[in-house]
């Protein structure tokens, strides 16, 4: 095999119905389906080039050699890859988020996402957007997400090798114009890893049963309220799904907490907004930056009063794209 170089751009999504439980750790199969946005301006690229002179995988991120945990990640992805195309030639590959990675706001999501798209092409598979979505889960869960464009569903699936655990697109970017603002309290990278958060909840939580039965509920709910384009109802069903999970994770052993004051301020904040006749829904992933679905009307008035809120740093105002794709 010569030397080819392919590059793909991926969005981040978030989950309304969150993903955070597992029925297989090593192939990332989710003891329940998600519902999510796959979200502009949140993205990375990623450069993935074969090249037969290379001993071993060499990883860039922002332009310098990665730390060996993210390159082992990466690695051990591409010989995933490697394996579909019956390849053993490695590859350099040069990734870059345009936002702080690894602290909760899906950075990999986008990142496998983009992982998936581009290495799989420098590998000559022919994949389509289904199986690009079980090769990008295999990297994170939530990736699995970032293939698809607009509202995203990802199924448990039923299978035990997972092949049914995909992600599909419910409704395309131009059906309807949800926003979503990020709020940004701590750039910097999260105190505990995604899977090592559910597996301590999953394993030690008394809630986790509760939690995994209500999302159940939570996804067929959702997908109803996208179907009918009803806010109000998507709304509810996003800010319980994550207090559930936070209130699962909370009741882990030891306890796992996420948010900081910070968050908890935007909580209350959105319930006022909401008290005031504002459209504003508050949900959070595992990392402290709170996050409001909200209506395109709304938007503004909403992400003035959450940037005014003392410990936000930044914030990022979304709205709903296409998936991830070959540039
Ligand atoms: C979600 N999260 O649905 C949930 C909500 C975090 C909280 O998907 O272990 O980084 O690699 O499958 O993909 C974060 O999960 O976890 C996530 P792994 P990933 O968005």
């Amino acid at each position: 095999m010569n030397e080819k170089i392919a590059i793909a751009r991926a969005p981040a999504n978030v989950a309304l119905v969150k993903y955070f439980g597992k029925r297989d750790v090593d192939l990332n199969l989710p003891a329940a389906g998600s519902l999510s946005l796959t979200l502009t301006p949140l993205e990375t690229t990623t450069e993935v080039q074969t090249d037969p002179s290379l001993a071993s995988d060499e990883i860039f991120m922002d332009g310098v050699i990665a730390d060996p945990s993210f390159s082992r990640r990466v690695s051990g992805f591409l010989n995933l890859v490697r394996e579909m195309a019956g390849a053993r030639i490695h590859a350099r590959v040069r990734t870059q988020n345009n936002f702080p990675t690894a602290a909760g706001l899906a950075s990999s999501a986008s990142g496998f996402a983009a992982l998936a798209v581009a290495g799989s092409k420098a590998y000559d598979l022919s994949l389509d957007e289904l199986r690009l979505s079980a090769l990008a889960r295999r990297g994170s869960g939530s990736a699995a997400r970032s293939i698809p464009g607009g509202i995203v569903v990802w199924e448990k699936g039923e299978q035990r090798d997972g092949l049914d655990s995909t992600a599909r697109s419910i409704a395309d970017p131009g059906d309807w114009d949800l926003r979503l603002i990020a709020g940004v309290t701590d750039p910097g990278p999260k105190k505990i890893g995604s899977t090592e958060a559910m597996e301590c909840t999953r394993k030690t939580s008394p809630y986790y049963a509760g939690w995994i039965e209500s999302t159940r509920v939570d996804l067929a709910e959702a997908i109803a309220a996208v179907n009918d384009r009803n806010l109000e109802k998507l709304g509810e069903i996003t800010e319980r799904s994550a207090l559930s999970m936070h209130g699962a994770a909370l009741a882990a052993r030891p306890a796992i907490l996420f948010w900081n004051g910070v968050t908890v301020e935007a909580l209350h904040l959105v319930r006022e907004l909401r008290a005031k006749g504002l459209q504003a829904w508050f949900t959070c992933d595992a990392g402290p930056q709170p996050k409001i679905l909200c209506s395109p009307d709304d938007e503004l008035s909403i992400a003035d009063a959450l940037s005014q809120l003392p410990g936000i740093t930044d914030i990022i105002r979304c709205k709903l794209t296409s998936g991830a794709r070959l540039i």
